[in-house]
């Protein structure tokens, strides 16, 4: 038994996407995008559902997620800088690279996330009491018990890994989920794996390690069920994706390892849904991993810890937040008047609601118990551990 061809999925996403610039090039060169930044669609295709594929119940999911995340990221920024919280690593203008891919897994599916995968995780169900438990490291922080920093949310429940800081890491770990899911499970309906990374991490060699063993491991003669999701907003903290690699698109490195390459606008909530999708049915069907790269922008700094105006001409950036992922979403549905003029607004103030309520709760909650510091290794507290723990509560 073998799964669908490699070349089947280049055809179907040329021939089903306008493309940013095509020429004779092949899809990894080129980017695939439906939505204009003013919300209008490109090439309507009246075959497809509302001429882009997407139903509006999908499009209004995703926007509610994204603003929902944009809400919670200013207020997580906030909260950094007035001294309530550490860290904290915003997608902003980077949600709809976020919730779209996370939009076109299912439940079942695995995400081995990077940074600024948390909206993931919120999409899929993660509590924000949880989410902002991990963030504070409090005793509600039932998936990192306080070990983590901020933004390392993990979930057994939904399939959501925790990340390790150590960039890269998360890829070969993707690539072992993947393979565990395609020896346990038939094609053609086998869960997924997502594993995300930056374009700065690829420049790891944790990239490419995942990169071979994605593309040699053929249990049951098929593909990996797995998709290497690089979100290349063309920043590494300081570091242009310039001065990372000299290959003409990320996606492009796919072939050198036998995969895919699928390039795609990052921005653009309705263009990453349907490749994400069409991905997704690729891998899970039996066909050689796909690595797609989601072209878009980090319009705000690296961390908390960052000051960009220091190393880069944000001029440019400005231009970038003009192409602003809500806003073209929410143009898109407006026109489609699912939305109301104001609508954008009002979802904006529903969560920031939300985001006040929740935090007002979560600065209540204390910290991890410090006797938590000497569980979970030992199944029985060895002795030195015991008086170290005595030591401090002690002091
Ligand atoms: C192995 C390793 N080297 C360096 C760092 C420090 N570091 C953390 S994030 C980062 C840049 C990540 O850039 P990118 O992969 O593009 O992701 P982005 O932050 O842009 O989403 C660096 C250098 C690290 N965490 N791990
Ligand atoms: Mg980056």
């Amino acid at each position: 038994m073998s799964g669908p061809r490699s070349d089947d999925l280049q055809q179907a996403t040329t021939t089903a996407f306008p493309r940013l610039e095509v020429g004779d090039r092949p899809a990894m060169f080129g980017c695939f995008r439906v939505l204009r930044p003013d919300g209008s669609v490109i090439a309507p295709d009246a075959a497809l559902q509302n001429g882009t594929g997407v139903a509006d119940e999908d499009a209004l999911a995703m926007l509610k997620s994204m603003v929902r995340q944009r809400a919670i990221d200013e207020r997580m920024l906030g909260l950094q800088r007035q001294g309530r919280i550490g860290f904290y690593g915003a997608a902003t203008g980077q949600e709809a690279g976020t919730i779209a891919a996370g939009h076109a897994l299912q439940l079942r599916d695995w995400v081995h996330p990077a940074l600024r995968e948390g909206g993931i995780a919120l999409h899929r169900g993660y509590p924000l009491k949880t989410y902002l438990a991990q963030i504070f490291g409090s005793a509600d922080d039932t998936s990192t018990k306080g070990r983590q920093m901020p933004c390392h949310y993990g979930s057994k429940d939904l399939n959501f890994v925790t990340l390790s800081s150590v960039m890269a890491t998360q890829m070969p770990q993707a690539v072992g989920t993947a393979y565990a899911m395609a020896l346990r499970h038939e094609a053609p309906d086998r869960p997924i794996c997502l594993g995300a990374i930056g374009d700065g991490a690829t420049s790891e060699g944790d990239f490419h390690v995942a990169l071979t063993f994605a593309g040699v491991l053929r249990p049951r003669g098929l593909g990996l069920p797995l998709i290497l999701y690089v979100q290349n907003n063309q920043w590494a903290i300081s570091t242009p994706v310039e001065k990372q690699t000299a290959a003409t698109t990320l996606a492009a490195k796919a072939e050198g390892y036998g995969l895919v390459g699928v390039r795609v606008d990052g921005n653009d909530a309705l263009a990453l849904l349907r490749v994400m999708r069409a991905v997704a049915d690729h891998v899970r069907a039996g066909g050689v991993p796909v690595l797609v790269e989601a072209l878009t922008y980090r319009v705000g700094a690296h961390s908390t810890s960052d000051d960009p105006s220091r190393y880069r001409d944000e001029s440019v950036t400005r231009a970038w937040a003009a192409l602003d992922p809500i806003d073209r979403l929410g143009r898109y549905l407006v026109g489609r008047k699912v939305l109301p003029d104001d609508g954008i607004a009002l979802l904006r103030a529903h969560y920031d609601d939300e985001v006040r309520e929740a935090l007002a709760a979560a600065e209540q909650v204390p910290p991890v118990a410090l006797q938590t510091l000497v569980e979970d290794v030992y199944a029985e507290v060895p002795p030195a551990l015991q008086q170290q723990l005595l030591a401090m509560t002690a002091g």
